[in-house]
């Protein structure tokens, strides 16, 4: 390997962002390892680096966060100028199911890293992958979350969170690291599971025009959330990690839509109006909701230069197009 090439260590990088930030890492000139758990089919352990033509390019280590053993032996071999903790159960309605899962990879999994990192390679960078649920229903009276906004989370992914979150600042200052915490708010792509509500509408409303499906449940329709693309967001989390100063920064777009209108604009874009075939079932409706979000991405933009090339309407014609030639296949 050469001695010259940064060296990045990315946790999760078998879903969404670290496919993403693997390839991005790629194209800057590191040397990108990353860790994967083992899966009974194993193509599925390494689904979306194969999909995208980057699993040849990474190096892959077994592992889990919940596992410290095997977090030693990796951070041993790969010896990191950067990590990415960016492994976690990170489904918020399937937290409800598996909280206890939930806190010890979530939670628990951000301790054992900083302790890997602090013992083995205090002088590496580390990015926390912290979250816009973490603010819960705590909303400012202009209708922002922002830094100061209090943490009140609603579901056991956003108590994990907001551990981690506080564990990753008090490991920078008591110990001294350049530890820090992007505080992302909802990100999506054609990548993101089918699971969470944006591919599963795009994907649904797709199905429906082709004449493959004539029905969509779905849960809460009137929660809000600020939706921006997973591409742009991985290039924040390594401006995050390299800002001279270890801090936390909100990356988040400032609009925000309902599910309601995310399905309005995905169906006419289809030609379809989804009151025809949404319905709503009670299976995806959670015991407790995070209403509404809209970040504040003003320091991410004033001081790192951040700025997102997609806009809400760019990212779900990419996303459409997507599903369109997936299910023609
Ligand atoms: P994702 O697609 O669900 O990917 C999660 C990754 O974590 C997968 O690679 C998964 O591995 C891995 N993982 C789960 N449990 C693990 C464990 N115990 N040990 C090691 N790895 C484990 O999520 P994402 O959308 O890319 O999100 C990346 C990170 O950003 C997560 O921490 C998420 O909570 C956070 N975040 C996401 C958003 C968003 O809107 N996407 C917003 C704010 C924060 P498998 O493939 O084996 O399951
Ligand atoms: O797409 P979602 O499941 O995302 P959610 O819960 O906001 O969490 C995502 O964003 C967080 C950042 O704020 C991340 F930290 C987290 O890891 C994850 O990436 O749900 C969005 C909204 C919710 O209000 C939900 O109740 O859509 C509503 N919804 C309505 N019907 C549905 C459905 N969500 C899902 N997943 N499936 C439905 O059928």
């Amino acid at each position: 390997m050469n001695k010259l090439k940064k060296k990045a260590l990315i946790t999760g990088i078998s879903g969404q962002d670290g496919s993403y930030l693997s390839e991005y890492l790629l194209t800057l000139g590191y040397e990108v390892h990353g860790i994967v758990r083992r899966h009974s089919v194993a193509e599925n352990q390494n689904h979306r680096l194969v999909m995208n033509g980057i699993s040849e390019k990474v190096i892959t280590h077994y592992g889990d966060l919940t596992d410290y053993p095997s977090l030693v032996r990796i951070m041993k071999k790969v010896e990191p100028d950067e990590i990415y903790n960016l492994g976690a159960m990170s489904h918020v309605r399937v937290s409800f199911d598996m909280p206890a899962f939930t806190i010890r990879t979530n939670a628990l999994g951000v301790l054992n890293m900083l302790e890997v990192y602090r013992t083995m390679c205090p002088n590496a960078k580390f990015y926390q992958a912290s979250s816009s649920e973490m603010f819960g229903n705590s909303v400012d009276d202009d209708g922002v979350q922002r830094l100061t906004t209090p943490m009140n989370p609603v579901s056991p992914y956003g108590c994990a969170k907001v551990m981690g979150y506080n564990l990753v600042r008090h490991y920078r200052k008591a110990y001294n690291l350049h530890a820090c915490n992007g505080i992302l708010f909802n990100h999506e792509s054609p990548r993101r599971g089918t699971n969470f509500v944006t591919n599963k509408v795009v994907k649904g409303a797709v199905m429906i025009k082709k004449g493959m499906s004539d029905k969509m449940e779905l849960g809460n329709m009137d929660s809000f959330r600020d939706w921006g693309h997973s591409k742009d967001y991985v290039k924040a989390m390594h401006m995050i990690l390299n800002h001279d100063t270890p801090s936390e920064f909100i990356v988040a777009t400032g609009q925000t839509h309902s599910v309601r209108q995310l399905c309005e604009i995905v169906f006419s874009k289809l030609d379809l109006d989804y009151k025809d075939y949404v319905v709503q079932n009670p299976k995806y409706m959670r015991p407790e909701e995070l209403k509404y979000l809209k970040g504040d991405p003003s320091l991410a933009k004033k001081l790192l230069g951040w700025k997102p090339e997609y806009t809400f309407e760019t990212m779900l014609d990419e996303m459409i197009e997507s599903w369109q030639s997936k299910l023609t296949e």
